[in-house]
């Protein structure tokens, strides 16, 4: 028998369920030393030995969901929103395969997210033994790192604490993402945790990571001419990317991702509107594109038709090959934001093409006003005008999550400035799925958040609302509820096929009284006739904490047309405005 060490009393006599307990106790106070303070944990019984240890570890919040997709896209929420990687925890089967989704969503739009899935050990494997599948490698190449340590061993305590580390470090390196810990545990399941193995002195960490990458300035072009900077997802400070833009003369076109979209006069905030018109906007000298791709369609295809001799330089803190439109011609790794505000303190004024900037806020100014004046004159709820209304209505220093489908574009058209407001969309993967979730996840940050969301997005995380109303969070829940995907109203489908056959296949309306669900839920309800009811609503609710939904039905077709009112609104405003491609 090994002697035993100062470090490990009892290790290598413990019993099984012991060691479970202490291994898991382990991994756990390794993860609070390298700042994890969150743990969304799923019901199972191969699971047992990390449920327990984390419930016991009173530094962490441990947040318990019955589904473990929802339970997942809670934990990433909660990775947006801080920036540190929450755990979510599984027992083994297809309870870990349910992670799948929101491990994907973490992979592409690089969210830190500990995945960790309990397993049968080797000897049960691959023999019809139940609730066992392959869990190896189960997400395939979307995770940072994934490991497999075998069932807890004595032998093996002196690497605990190094797993548990590099587990956050991997989560959170460049680029930040999903790590999965496959842990296979033998029964017994439960034990007492024996004294851990020393860790480092002070509550560090095991391994820390470095970081501080050198900025590269001559990355920015010293170009005197008409340059365009491109904000999208991932900007770590977007008052350095404004500094910039205001040195150069420049407008950026602001995503909502990007919280750029400060009240500045060089923030363009509805640059679709803008690059629909044919004018001289539309042809810059140069283009640099920070972070991840904007939202806007009409925005990427305009980057992806730009003349080959426009220099197009991409900014990304990791150097990730962000390039659809394969035509940039510089890749920068580094934070786009403070590239650009140590670009704009050490580059010599370089001043801008009279009148560039000018222009741009003209058109801006143009499109703000022809949007606020066409919804003027709708009586009833618009989806636009909900849109706007849940952006003004969010407190300075809120959260907005917003749905794939016409949320996030509503937003993105016709919100305006969101200055104060952190705006978060599950853009990796563009999926309608696990939406309600990651706004609880959100929410549990901290901050008072809304969520704007279509009905068939909420449906499809009905589970979501499981044990909402005792989460102790301020969230309010803005549904659009138009019986159905109204994002396909507007596709050629809507058009070529007979409605019959369209509503089957793409309208999909599904008659769910989606008030009765959340009473069902124990959430109070608030039903919003039109814009203005909407705004006063969701202030209402946020104001009183807690959770609520708004509902505010809507009309596919309707919808249609208001959206094309706006566009052609906005479009002719612009017209007026920049005038034709010579005028600039
Ligand atoms: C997980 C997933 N399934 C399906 C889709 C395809 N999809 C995109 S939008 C949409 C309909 C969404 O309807 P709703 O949430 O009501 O929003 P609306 O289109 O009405 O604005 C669907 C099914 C997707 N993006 N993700
Ligand atoms: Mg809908």
């Amino acid at each position: 028998m090994a002697a035993t060490t100062p470090d490990r009393p009892d290790l290598a006599s413990a019993g099984v369920g012991d060691l479970n307990a202490t291994f898991c106790a382990t991994l756990v106070d390794e993860w609070v030393r390298a700042g994890v303070t969150d743990a969304v944990v799923c019901p199972g019984s191969r699971s047992t030995p990390m449920a327990l240890a984390l419930a016991a570890d009173e530094r962490l919040r441990v947040h318990v969901h019955h589904d473990e997709r929802s339970g997942s896209f809670m934990a990433l929420g909660l990775g947006r929103a801080t920036g540190r990687p929450a755990v979510v925890l599984t027992t083994s089967g297809t309870a870990a395969a349910e992670l799948h989704a929101a491990v994907v969503e973490a992979h592409l739009d690089r969210v830190p997210l500990l995945a960790v899935t309990a397993d049968r050990p080797p000897e049960l494997r691959d023999v019809g033994a139940p609730q066992t599948i392959d869990q190896t490698h189960l997400f395939g190449r979307s995770t940072r790192f994934f490991v497999d340590p075998g069932p807890p061993s004595a032998e093996a305590a002196s690497s605990w604490r190094s797993l548990a580390a590099r587990a956050v470090i991997e989560a959170t390196g460049s680029p930040a993402g999903p790590v999965h810990l496959n842990l296979p545990f033998r029964e017994p399941l439960v034990g007492s945790p024996l004294p851990l193995p020393a860790g480092r002195p002070a509550g560090r960490p095991w391994h820390e990571a470095l970081a501080g990458a050198a900025v590269p300035t001559r990355a920015i072009p010293r170009v005197r001419g008409r340059g365009v900077l491109v904000a999208g997802g991932g900007i770590d400070d977007p008052a350095g990317v404004v500094a910039l833009a205001e040195a150069l003369g420049w407008p950026v076109l602001a995503d909502p991702r990007s919280g750029c979209r400060l009240d500045h006069p060089n923030v363009v905030t509805h640059a679709d509107a803008l690059l629909r018109v044919e004018s001289g906007l539309a042809h810059p000298d140069v283009v640099v594109r920070l972070g991840s791709p904007p939202a806007s369609k009409v925005l990427n295809q305009w980057l992806a038709a730009l003349d080959p001799a426009v220099p197009q330089v991409v900014v990304d803190r990791d150097g990730t090959w962000i390039d659809p439109q394969r035509n940039a011609t510089t890749v920068v790794a580094a934070e786009p934001g403070a590239l650009c505000r140590v670009a704009a303190a050490e580059l010599e004024p370089l001043g801008g093409v009279e009148g560039w900037a000018e222009r741009w806020r003209a058109a801006d100014d143009a499109a703000e006003a022809a949007i606020a004046a066409t919804l003027a004159a709708h009586e009833a709820a618009t989806e636009p005008g909900i849109a706007r209304a849940v952006a003004t209505s969010l407190p300075q220093g809120g959260a907005l999550v917003v749905s794939s489908s016409m949320p996030v574009r509503d937003i993105e058209w016709f919100a305006g400035s969101l200055s104060g407001v952190t705006v978060h969309a599950n853009r990796g993967a563009n999926g309608i799925d696990g939406v309600v979730s990651t706004a609880v996840g959100v929410a549990l940050a901290g901050a008072p958040t809304a969520l704007l969301i279509g009905d068939v997005a909420l449906l499809h995380d009905t589970n979501g609302l499981l044990g909402l109303a005792d989460r102790g969070v301020d969230l309010c829940l803005v549904v659009i509820d138009n019986d159905g995907g109204g994002i396909f109203s507007f596709l050629p489908q809507a058009s070529a096929l007979a409605p019959e056959r369209f509503e089957q296949l793409f309208g999909t309306p599904h008659g769910v009284d989606l008030t009765t669900l959340a009473v069902a839920h124990g959430l109070p309800v608030l039903e919003a006739l039109d814009d203005e009811s909407t705004e006063v609503a969701v202030r209402a609710a946020l104001t009183a904490g807690g959770v609520h939904l708004v509902l505010v039905r809507t009309d596919r077709a309707a919808n249609v047309t208001v959206h094309e009112q706006l566009h052609a609104a906005t479009a002719s405003a612009v017209r007026s405005v920049v005038g034709f491609p010579s005028d600039v």
